[in-house]
């Protein structure tokens, strides 16, 4: 797999300050933020601040601290947004998850019954 990472991504600019974001939750290693598009009441991306470009290169390269902060970011945005009732997270990941941004961001969405995942 080619996990070469570019620097010019939107993402890398928001976590550079270039581009402004609605900021839900940071720490050392991940940042939240609401996804300009919200596709539900309750549409927040969680990205990690380091240069990964998916969810498995993040699986394979990230450090434990990292993988940790991250998922602490993950808690906090859930309990802060109240989705008590559920959400869905997704990782739309290359040509077939049709990613758009290539700097691996987890959508948290919900706030709202979300129905099935995908068409039966
Ligand atoms: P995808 O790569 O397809 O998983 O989705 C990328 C998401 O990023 C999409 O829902 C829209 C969102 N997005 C793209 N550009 C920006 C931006 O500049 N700011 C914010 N907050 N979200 C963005």
């Amino acid at each position: 797999m080619d996990y070469s990472y570019d620097p010019e991504n939107i993402f890398a600019k928001i976590l550079r300050g270039e581009i402004p974001n609605y900021t839900v939750f940071e720490n050392d290693h991940a940042l939240a933020f609401r996804d300009i598009q919200p596709q539900a009441k309750v549409h927040v991306l969680v990205i990690p601040k380091g240069p990964y470009v998916s969810l498995d290169h993040f699986a394979r390269d990230a450090s434990a601290q990292e993988q940790v902060g991250f998922m602490k970011a993950l808690a906090a945005v859930c309990e802060s947004e109240g989705v008590d009732a559920g959400f869905r997270a997704i990782a739309n990941t290359r040509a077939h998850g049709v990613q758009d941004v290539p700097h691996f961001h987890l959508h948290i969405i919900g706030g709202q019954q979300l129905g099935v995942m995908l068409p039966r």
